[in-house]
């Protein structure tokens, strides 16, 4: 829970942020403007971290919701995958079809002017997300073509000003009102890679492709209130040169925070790392655990396309769509699963079926307990024969793998605990609870009740949590060097150790952005017994003692980094912890978080540190 005053400094921040933005409205932020603290203006001082997006109630939606809806669709829809040359060759390809199969820019704009996407139905769109038990949708505004979904004032390439389209709707529009009467949370896509822009790729004249940006961006917040930005292209290509910097990252994402503190915004609007916006995007793949430091979030196709291709008919089966989304949850990630309309805005058929399966199965019998509002179990290591995630005192154990008639399914507990009961969800059979020397057998008395997964659900009694502390944060000492010599310049109480100063801002008013030291001194005090996972991420410098021992020592000069160290710590007892954080230029970042087998990953909190 974050505590008053965190939501006070965002609050303040907030309103600083858009005093921020107001002066931004019209143009670039003037150089260096990002949202100034409680403390003061944009520049030395400033902190970009507001909140942990692992707590914050800003939060809250995306880390609950789990699964969502992605949809490219755009102006390469219109082609379904394939363009047939002057010469006759067919060239395949579906969302990057104008650079891969090297579209000249005229006949490119030719082809989206005959766009005409008539059947899309946005009420259609979001019953087929609900239907698949998605929670909320991701839409391309604009990929990397350019091409703007919606009616952009900022230039005639969009689908109002440059199709066959009627003039009279806005997709975007009647896609917001559908999502907001079915309770869905919408979020935008948008490429900063722009392959139709000529500002785009020269370095000097790219500000004027940013500032085009930032007015999209903002017609986008003000018209349409999205919930979530999906950035993406941001990485360093060619054809067309891409000048986005990490610089640039943490201008936009200071400016949109400006627009409206409640976004959440993801990784790729500064370089894809961990220290960029408020969660991961591994694409394609699942990671195999809590990703260290981030909330994150799995996006993937269907089929083997993002955008829309006829040919593809490559659609994994509900099965394996299901158990990627309990893999997700079960290690407290989200699934983004993509659908590509056609050229008439149709979604695939074979789509639908797999989305409708998928929501079957999550809806029958309350299996979708496993994922709503579920995360990484913790208690038990991941089994062999399934997912297991944690609900409050819950733990869903969805079994892939049945056991054999009188065959046992083997839980390994990373702390102790109790279960209390179990049960199968959809079956009145009885379940065998017997402990083990290193966890739990679970012996069910009947058959699986799908080919899918079978959710075996636990009562569980995670062990002793000692009530919330009373601590008001660390002791913290600011100098103006990196080598900490000489009197701290300022000395205060910090209330957690979570902190984003990135290029431009710095710990206090009086520090400058590049040459100071921190130290934090104090103890913090758990609330479990148990071995913790302590996490820095930090840049440049950093180390952290425990009751005296040395147990990250990270001091090595360093880009945004995590490391960790395991440290065993008794629930009630303040142990002493010193950190040091060197800063000599550049980005500067640190943030210290925990985790165990009861405790989820978060910033460590301001109630569980004391200043002495
Ligand atoms: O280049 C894009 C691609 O077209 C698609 O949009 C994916 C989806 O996340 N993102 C980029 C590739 O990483």
């Amino acid at each position: 829970m974050r505590t008053s005053r965190s939501r006070t400094r965002r609050r303040v921040t907030a309103l600083t942020l858009l005093l921020t933005a107001a002066l931004a409205a019209s143009a670039l932020p003037a150089a260096g403007a990002a949202p100034a603290p409680v403390r003061s203006a944009p520049g030395p001082g400033t902190d970009h971290a507001t909140d942990d997006p692992f707590t914050a109630d800003r939060t809250s939606w995306f880390r609950q919701d789990r699964f969502g809806m992605f949809i490219h669709f755009g102006a390469y829809s219109n082609l379904e995958g394939e363009y047939t040359r002057p010469d006759g060759t067919v060239c395949r390809n579906a969302e990057w079809i104008q650079r891969e199969c090297g579209i000249p820019k005229d006949a490119y704009e030719k082809q989206a002017a005959t766009f005409d996407p008539a059947d899309f139905d946005a009420k259609a769109v979001v019953a087929a997300a609900k239907s698949a038990g998605m929670k909320y949708i991701v839409i391309t505004a604009k990929h990397h073509d350019g091409y703007a979904m919606w009616p952009t004032r900022v230039n005639s390439w969009n689908l109002r000003d440059h199709s066959a389209f009627d003039q009279r709707r806005d997709i975007l529009a009647e896609l917001k009102e559908a999502a907001d009467d079915a309770g869905i949370k919408l979020g935008f896509y948008y490429s900063i890679w722009d392959w139709h822009d000529p500002d785009f790729p020269d370095p000097a004249t790219f500000p004027k492709y940013e500032k085009r940006m930032y007015a999209q961006l903002k017609e986008l917040v003000d018209a349409y209130d999205p919930a979530l930005l999906w950035f993406d292209g941001e990485w360093d290509t060619d054809r067309p040169h891409n000048p986005w910097t990490a610089k640039d990252g943490e201008r936009l994402e200071s400016y949109l925070r400006g627009l409206d503190p409640e976004l959440v915004i993801n990784n790729r609007v500064g370089k894809r790392r961990v220290v960029d916006g408020d969660y991961g995007t591994p694409e394609q793949e699942i990671p195999d655990g809590p990703v260290d430091g981030q909330l994150w979030e799995s996006c993937m196709t269907l089929n083997d396309h993002w955008g829309f291709a006829r040919y593809d008919e490559n659609w994994k089966s509900s099965t394996t769509l299901v158990r990627n989304l309990l893999a997700t949850t079960s290690r407290s990630g989200n699934y983004l699963l993509n659908v590509g309309p056609d050229a008439r805005g149709r979604i695939p058929e074979p789509s639908l079926n797999r989305l409708a399966e998928m929501g079957s199965w999550l809806r029958a019998d309350g299996q979708g307990e496993a994922v709503y509002g579920a995360r990484y179990a913790g208690l038990v290591e991941e089994p062999a024969w399934g997912a297991v995630s944690r609900k409050g005192d819950k733990l869903y154990a969805a079994v892939t793998e049945w056991p054999e008639p009188g065959g046992a399914l083997h839980l390994t507990a990373r702390t102790a605990f109790e279960v209390k009961s179990a049960r199968v969800l959809g079956s009145d059979q009885k379940v065998a609870v017997e402990k083990t020397a290193d966890g739990y057998a679970l012996t069910p008395s009947g058959e699986a009740t799908n080919p899918t997964a079978t959710v075996v659900e636990l009562a569980v009694d995670p062990g002793p949590t000692a009530p919330e502390g009373r601590g008001k944060g660390l002791r913290q000492e600011i100098f103006d060097n990196p080598e900490l010599t000489g009197k701290p310049k300022v000395t205060r109480t910090d209330s957690d150790v979570n902190h984003a100063w990135k290029y431009t801002g710095s710990p206090h008013p009086a520090i400058p952005s590049d040459g100071f030291g921190i130290r934090w001194t104090g103890a913090l005090e758990p609330r479990r017994t148990e071995t913790y996972t302590l996490t820095t991420v930090s840049d440049d410098r950093a180390r952290v003692w425990i009751d005296g021992e040395l147990v990250i020592d990270a001091w090595d000069p360093h880009g945004p980094r995590v490391d960790k160290a395991q440290v065993a710590l008794k629930a009630g007892t303040r142990h002493s912890v010193r950190i040091d954080y060197a800063e000599q230029s550049g980005e500067a970042h640190m943030k210290l978080l925990w985790s165990s087998p009861g405790q989820e990953q978060q910033v460590v909190p301001q109630a569980q540190l004391y200043a002495k």
